[in-house]
């Protein structure tokens, strides 16, 4: 039995998986990974499960045919451009569509209805290092290749937690080292599990990353490591750009002093810099989303322009990707303000994609960004939208304008495969089929085209999405322009598109893949573009020799000023928000997983115990956090990895998770105001203590959120058997248990079912369970904040089983071990394997390294994905002075 091969659908490396017979593994041949998965790509196959599909079209929630919703979609659209205009509906769409489904969302909104208003997440993403690479380079290109990382000596990781985010090229990295002795620098306010293998790590403040680099090229024109023929041939640019440095950044002491790092630290990284030819600067949204970010971006590319250093192996400048396709999406052209196949809005341009598409009514200039789309549609200019594989109402800043929004549009359509805090918004929600039921392409962050391919068949009605938008085409009178019998037709001719009038002005070419059939796009093994017809490949690496796509083929080198460092009002923190290792986004897969949810259960506030003591907060109590834009509660976590006057946040919970909802309705629209892209890691929160009074568990087969009321923080995770729920309460107590009826609300049994009450009213601790039939399908635990509750795992085990009498009568006893252990942090998710336990093993077995940890444990051996967290407890091991055993 052959495998098929695909790739993963979460993140920016684009690792291959085979499918054999249903069975899903690492692609040992990929180019990405070499055999290798993190954590979310070992759990995909748990991710299969069909429990809570969309499954068929609904209009106002009723569940109706594709011929009835369309045939609505259009008439509505059709209407609102008719009466308002072209600019009165808009399109957000998303780095998680593949090539195929955002050529044909594109064409139609650009092309066919005549304005460019489609935006798309990755303008929360990817769009400062777009307007980054095309003021340097003319073109959104990224100059290097994944192989920089075994090649490179010096790699430097800036506001990027690589570790977490981009495992498997951390993890190649990790390899690279033991071989070449790579130095590791890390740039990020606060220190990540990245940080565990770092030579240096960088706590610079916040938003302080272009004074950084304004210093290093100070420091480089001072130490005699420019290359000046390099300079001389293909960089514009120059001297400005040296001058707008020196007066940021004259002297160290200044550069110290915004940065907040020590003299002794910026110089050690500018030597390592200047004294490294193969040097590879990688960064992610650290860089991105901030007020400054397309600067950020083009301090960075100065550096490497000034020393000639990109386009050689192991050296550049790299964007790590986030989302599966951002790639993808920026060569179709998917942000409002580019046209299509890396062209924009110049009139040559538009013309000549005029005619590819013969599309006389073409949009002919950008249109809003994702910030302002939103706007627009708060305030009534954009009448009609159509959101497709993405959830604003939780990933957009000041996510409850955007919801408001929502409500108030006349007419929200949603493509979602789950239900989500959008889809509830939505006048018509369109089932999508999702990752292993869609066929297309997509494109990592070093440039590599590669297949999804599909192997299993769409639940229900579920359909792709560039189906949808086409069906819309064809209604709305397009049908010519949209008749693509399968996702090859439309890939062939965004590869024609690519390649049409295209002499070498535009490096993004892939004519090479026009011409084939539908074997031939079948059968299409990863490659980078690009891959034009006229042959010869440009190599996996770009510019080592000039030849941008500038009308002099020189590139620029930008000055840059960054961000004003404004004071911070007394009392309040910066909010920094993020990802976790075992979470994707807002949730909708990994939230469904138990394995990826024992990493971290639920959502937090971390903060630096200066900060926490200054407000009288205390590890696993509460916090209120407080923006401009609104508020929430979260359990507090306590950390010196944090900056003082920093806080952590992750983005990935919502509405559908915990009663904190999603952060980014604390956090604020200011954008950079080249890219557009939010500054979604500097909002500015006041935060208070919330004193619990008690905390509970609730373990129960009732996936539903009983109604707790509003004095009761809540998080939810799935478990085998279930669905756990952490409580945390602030009021007394006996508001939530004041009758049987409420308790049998809050277990949800029916009036039938039997309820169980072991109670010990003195010290206010309350268990209960609910059994029908003999067999448990609730337990509820509550007690002071600071007693022990059950270990969950324990309620769990005996969740829809069948008890014994003697089972049952100790059940709610025997459940709470007194001073027993408390539940243990899940480091490896893969084995599922706690910190406890390691801890113990590393002491009995006076373990020393990974592997011996591995061999013990098994834990660390899978995906690899904890190793950075198994360095930490090795290293604390040893700090603590913990005596080894011999
Ligand atoms: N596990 C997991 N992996 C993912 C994703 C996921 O949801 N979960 N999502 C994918 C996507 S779409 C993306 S975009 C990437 C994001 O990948 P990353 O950018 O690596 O992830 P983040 O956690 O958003 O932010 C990275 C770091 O930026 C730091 N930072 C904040 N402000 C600054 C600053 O001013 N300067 C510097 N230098 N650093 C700063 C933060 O402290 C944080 O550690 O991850 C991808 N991979
Ligand atoms: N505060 C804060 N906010 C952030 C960030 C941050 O760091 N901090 N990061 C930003 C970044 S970089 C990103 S990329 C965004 C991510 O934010 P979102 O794009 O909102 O996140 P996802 O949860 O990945 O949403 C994807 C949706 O598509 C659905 N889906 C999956 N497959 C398909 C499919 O094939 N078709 C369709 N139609 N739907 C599908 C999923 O169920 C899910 O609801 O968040 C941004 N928001
Ligand atoms: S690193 Fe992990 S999430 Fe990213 S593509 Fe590979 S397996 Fe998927
Ligand atoms: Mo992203």
């Amino acid at each position: 039995m052959s495998a098929l091969h695909t790739t993963c659908p979460y993140c920016g490396v684009g690792c291959g998986l085979t499918v054999t017979e249903g069975v899903l593994k690492a692609d040992n041949e990929h180019p990405a990974n070499f055999g290798r998965l993190c954590s979310k790509g070992a759990a995909l196959k748990d991710t299969l499960g069909e429990a809570d599909r969309l499954l068929t079209p609904q209009i106002d929630g009723r569940a109706t045919g594709w011929d009835e919703a369309l045939d609505l979609v259009a008439a509505r659209f059709a209407a609102t451009i008719a009466e308002h205009g072209p600019d009165s509906v808009a399109f957000y769409v998303s780095g998680q569509f593949l090539t195929e489904d955002y050529y044909v969302a594109n064409k139609l909104m650009k092309g066919f209805i005549g304005a460019a208003n489609i935006d798309t997440n990755s303008r929360l993403c990817m769009a400062s290092s777009v307007a980054g690479h095309v003021r340097a380079f003319g073109e959104d290109v990224v100059p290097g290749c994944y192989e920089d990382l075994e090649e490179t000596d010096l790699a430097i990781l800036i506001g990027s937690n690589m570790a977490w985010c981009h495992p498997v090229l951390y993890q190649r990295l990790m390899a690279a080292r033991e071989k070449r002795d790579t130095k590791l620098v890390v740039i990020d306010p606060r220190r990540t599990a990245t940080c565990e293998a770092a030579d240096l790590h960088l706590p610079l403040a916040a938003g302080s990353d272009v004074l950084l680099f304004n210093g290093l090229l100070v420091h480089l024109a001072q130490s005699g490591a420019l290359d000046q023929d390099y300079i001389a041939r293909h960089v514009c640019g120059f001297d400005e750009t040296l001058l707008a440095a020196q007066q940021a950044a004259p002297c160290l002491a200044a550069v110290a002093a915004g940065t907040g790092l020590s003299p002794q630290a910026l110089l050690r990284f500018y030597e390592l810099f200047a004294q490294t030819e193969r040097v590879m600067t990688l960064y992610s949204q650290g860089v991105n989303q901030s007020l400054s970010g397309t600067d950020k971006v083009n301090a960075i590319i100065n550096g490497h322009l000034a020393t000639g250093r990109l386009g050689r192996a192991g050296m550049g400048p790299f964007s790590l990707t986030g989302q599966p396709n951002a790639m993808g999406g920026r060569e179709v052209g998917g942000l409002a303000n580019q046209l299509a196949a890396h062209m924009g809005f110049a009139e040559n341009d538009v013309d000549r994609v005029r005619r590819f598409w013969k599309a006389p009514a073409i949009a002919t200039r950008p249109g809003l960004k994702a910030v302002e789309l939103f706007e627009a549609v708060a305030a009534g200019k954009i009448k009609a939208i159509w959101i497709a594989a993405t959830n604003p109402a939780d990933s957009m800043p000041r996510a409850a304008a955007v919801r408001a929004a929502l409500e108030a549009c006349p007419f929200v359509v949603v493509s979602d495969a789950w239900p989500t805090d959008t889809t509830r918004l939505a006048d018509v929600v369109l089932p999508a089929a999702a990752w292993s039921e869609k066929d297309g392409t997509v494109t990592n962050s070093e440039r590599r085209i590669s297949r999804q391919r599909a192997f299993r068949t769409a639940p229900g009605e579920a359909r792709p999405d560039w189906w949808m938008f086409a069906e819309v085409a064809k209604r709305l009178g397009w049908g010519e322009a949209f008749a693509y019998p399968n996702p090859a037709a439309i890939f062939r001719e965004h590869a024609a598109l690519s390649a049409f009038e295209n002499d070498g002005a535009r490096v993004f070419d892939i004519g090479a893949l026009a011409a084939g059939d539908d074997g031939a796009y079948d059968a299409t093994a990863p490659l980078q573009w690009p891959c034009a017809k006229r042959g010869v490949s440009a190599g996996p690496r770009l510019f080592a020799r000039g030849g941008f796509s500038t009308a002099d083929g020189r590139a620029r080198m930008v000055p840059v000023g960054g961000e004003a460092q404004s004071l911070a009002a007394p009392n309040t923190l910066r909010l920094n928000t993020g990802r976790l290792r075992d979470q994707w986004h807002t949730m909708t897969r990994t939230g469904r997983v138990p394995q990826l949810m024992s990493h971290s259960e639920g959502p937090s506030v971390t903060l630096h115990p200066l900060d926490a003591a200054a407000r009288g907060l205390t590890e696993g109590g509460l916090a209120r956090l407080l923006s401009a834009a609104g508020s929430t509660i979260l359990p507090v976590q306590i950390s010196d990895q944090q900056r003082p006057g920093d806080v952590f946040v992750p983005m990935h919970w919502t509405d559908q998770f915990s009663s904190s909802g999603a952060i980014d309705s604390l956090v604020h629209d200011k954008t950079d105001p080249i890219s557009g892209q939010p500054d979604l890691k500097g909002s500015t929160v006041t935060v208070e203590a919330v004193s619990p009074l008690w905390s509970g568990l609730l373990v129960t087969s009732a996936p539903a959120t009983p109604h707790l009321g509003e004095a009761v923080y809540w998080s939810k995770a799935p478990l085998n058997t279930g669905f756990a729920f952490t409580l945390v309460g602030w009021t007394p107590l006996t508001s939530i248990i004041a009758s049987e009826d409420a308790l049998r609300r809050l277990l949800q049994i029916s009036l039938e079912a039997e309820l169980v009450s072991y109670s010990d009213p003195k010290r206010s601790v309350f268990r209960y369970a609910g059994l029908v039939e003999g067999r448990l399908t609730a337990s509820l635990f509550l007690a002071p904040t600071g007693t022990n509750l059950p270990m969950r795992e324990l309620a769990a085990g005996l969740l829809g089983q069948q008890l014994d009498p003697i089972q049952r009568l100790s059940l709610l006893a025997a459940l709470t071990p007194a001073g027993g252990p408390q539940q243990e942090k899940t480091v490896c998710a893969c084995f599922a394997v706690g910190a406890d336990r390691i801890t113990a093993a590393i002491q009995q077995n006076n373990l020393k390294t990974v592997a011996e940890i591995g061999a013990t444990l098994r834990a660390g051996t899978n995906c690899g994905s904890c190793i950075p967290e198994l360095k930490k407890l090795l290293r604390d091991a040893v700090r603590n002075g913990q005596a080894l055993a011999v």
